[in-house]
Formats: structure tokens, C-alpha cells, sequence
């Protein structure tokens, strides 16, 4: 659907409650459609160069994305994901490590619509935020243990600045939460603890429990329990405050949970993850620094990918250490 003007959003409801649901924020017809084709030709390029090279076996192309990308990742295990992913994976980065940058991306990071509404959140002097994911969530029983992580997994309970650098305590780091197919209490919607983002940020852990990795999360005592399913349609956005605590359901349907998840701020301000490229979406004091051709931002990507190669970052893209006292009780 196309809506010609942007939606108004509730600015005191936000501060209020810390996250926000808007329907129609995005322009289906030119802000998604565009993503799930160039994901289907994604998956159906890697699918056919994995089976020619033995590494899947079969291209599973007779089965709906879902099964698919299921099939797929089953045999490819956990690498398997990340040529989909729009950012870099945090360490063992290499000249050749995967990024999906494609015009269809690029074009949901710099949606005049969506734009229009985070200004109405942080102004019009707007930076894209490197920190970004795509999760494309196949049903969680067709997934090995160890393929569940939080882009293709149930996500655990966080605060975004808890998983960024000190340096964005100072940021008004936005996050903006965007659904490709509907997302459901049943498929894995996310949960929100309403007015957490008044309490400050909270210890977040990280444990080894067997031989799963549990990976960094907020120990249940210090959660607050009221917590809400945030059930969104394609095309609508969930904004979260980078104190928000929130968290993914599991995909409990058999269809797939997609989403992207953006972040903005205002110009000038640290972005919580330096190694990683951000860019000016929006400026009315300097338009012209706006970048608005894909490829620029392919290169910002690639230019970065040769840095990480070059100067691999020091230490982990967080400031938890999990000897944290809270992290010992909560084991
Ligand atoms: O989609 C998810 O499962 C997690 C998303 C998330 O943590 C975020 O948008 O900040
Ligand atoms: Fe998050």
C-alpha cells in the first residue's frame, strides 16, 4: 500500500513508554517488495554455488523460503547465515567475509517515509547507525542448537546500548524495528518491557552452559516481568529507545520471521560500534553530505571489511566482562 503522507507519531508516548508501534510506516510496494526479491535471488544464487561446490545437498528449491533457507542451513551450518546479514560479523573478519549490499537494502535504510517519521524522534540532522541486522527466522524446530543465535534464533533479553560501546551512552541511538512478513505472537514476534528505559542501563552476561554459548543478556532478576508481545504487519515499525529491554518469542509457526532492524541518530554523535561505517540519510543543514547512491554505500562497507583485516578490533564491541556479581547469581 502507498500512503502519500507519513505517519504523526506519539513523541510523548514513546518517551513515556519506550517503544512505539506505527502501521504504514514503509511504502510496501517500493520499501519491501524490492528486499524479498533481492532475497530470493540471494538465496537462490548461494543455494546453486553451495550445491555446485558440495557444500549443500541439493538447492531444496522446490520448497517455500521458509523450508528452504531451513534445508540450507542445516547443511551449511552456522556460516551458512552470514552472506545474508548486512553487517560484518564482530571478529574474524576476512578479506572475503560475506555482506549482503544490495540497492534493495539501501533502499529501506534511506525510505523517505521512514525517514520522515525517526525525524519526528530525532530530529533532521540523521545518521544511519551501523549496528543493523537482518533475521530471517526459520520455525525454530527445523534449526540444530547450535544455528540459533539471535539473527536466526529466538533473541535473548537486552538493552540495545548494552550490546554497543561505551561511547554511545551519550548517542540518541534510535532503534527502528521493521517486520517483512507479518510478525506474530505464534512466528516469534518481539517483547518489550514497558517504561524499562527509565531504569538506566542493567549488567548484561554472557555463559557457557554445556556446551552451548549463552550469548549476552540481562539475568532474569534484574528484568522487569511486565512484559508485552509487540505483534507487527509488514509494513508497520516497532521504535525502541537504546534502553528498552526487549526480546524475540521463538518461531513457533512454519512460516519464516523476517525482519531488519535499523538504527539512527543524530549527526555527529558517537555510533557505539566505530569499526563499522555510518553515513549521513538526512541532513537539511548540509544536504548534500547525504549519501544516496548503493554502491557508495557498498564501498563504506567493503572499505571497512579491509580495515577490520588490516587492524582486527582489540577485544570484544561490548563492555561486559560477565564476572559481573549479578552474572554469577543468575547462573
Ligand atoms: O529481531 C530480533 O529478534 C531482535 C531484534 C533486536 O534486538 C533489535 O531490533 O534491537
Ligand atoms: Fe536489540
Amino acid at each position: 500500500m502507498s500512503v502519500a503522507t507519513a505517519p504523526r507519531i506519539n513523541v510523548e508516548q514513546f518517551a513515556e513508554e519506550g517503544y512505539l508501534v506505527v502501521e504504514d510506516v514503509l511504502d510496501v510496494a517500493r520499501d519491501i517488495d524490492p528486499v524479498v526479491a533481492e532475497y530470493s535471488a540471494l538465496l537462490d544464487q548461494l543455494a546453486a554455488t553451495w550445491q555446485a561446490e558440495g557444500k549443500i545437498a541439493s538447492t531444496y528449491a522446490d520448497l517455500p523460503f521458509a523450508q528452504r533457507l531451513a534445508r540450507v542451513l542445516n547443511d551449511t551450518g552456522s556460516k551458512g547465515y552470514q552472506p545474508f546479514d548486512i553487517s560484518l560479523p564482530q571478529s574474524n573478519v576476512s578479506e572475503d567475509t560475506p555482506i549482503h549490499l544490495g540497492p534493495a537494502v539501501f533502499g529501506l535504510l534511506t525510505s523517505p517515509r521512514l525517514l520522515d517519521a525517526v525525524e519526528q524522534l530525532i530530529g533532521p540532522e540523521i545518521l544511519s547507525n551501523p549496528i543493523q541486522h537482518v533475521r530471517i527466522k526459520p520455525p525454530q524446530r527445523l534449526l540444530p542448537p547450535e544455528m540459533r543465535t539471535s539473527l536466526v534464533g529466538q533473541t535473548d533479553w537486552h538493552q540495545d546500548q548494552g550490546v554497543a560501546l561505551p561511547e554511545v551512552d551519550e548517542t540518541n541511538m534510535l532503534t527502528v524495528w521493521l517486520p517483512i512478513t507479518d510478525a506474530t505472537v505464534e512466528n516469534g514476534c518481539l517483547c518489550v518491557v514497558p517504561g524499562s528505559h527509565h531504569g538506566g542501563l542493567v549488567t548484561h552476561c554472557s555463559a557457557q552452559k554445556g556446551s552451548a554459548r549463552i550469548g549476552l543478556h540481562i539475568p532474569d532478576a534484574l528484568r522487569g516481568n511486565n512484559v508485552v508481545p509487540v505483534p507487527i504487519k509488514r509494513g508497520g515499525a516497532l521504535f525502541l529507545t537504546k534502553r528498552t529491554m526487549h526480546a524475540s518469542l521463538q518461531n513457533e509457526s512454519d512460516g519464516v520471521r523476517w525482519s531488519f532492524d535499523l538504527r539512527y541518530q543524530p549527526i555527529g554523535q558517537p555510533t557505539g560500534r566505530p569499526v563499522f561505517p555510518s553515513f549521513v540519510v538526512r541532513s537539511r543543514q548540509h544536504p548534500e553530505q547525504a549519501v544516496t547512491d548503493w554502491r557508495v554505500w557498498a564501498d563504506l562497507w567493503r572499505t571497512a571489511r579491509s580495515n577490520m583485516v588490516q587492524n582486527p578490533p582489540k577485544g570484544k564491541l561490548n563492555r561486559w566482562t560477565s564476572e559481573e556479581p549479578v552474572c554469577a547469581e543468575a547462573l
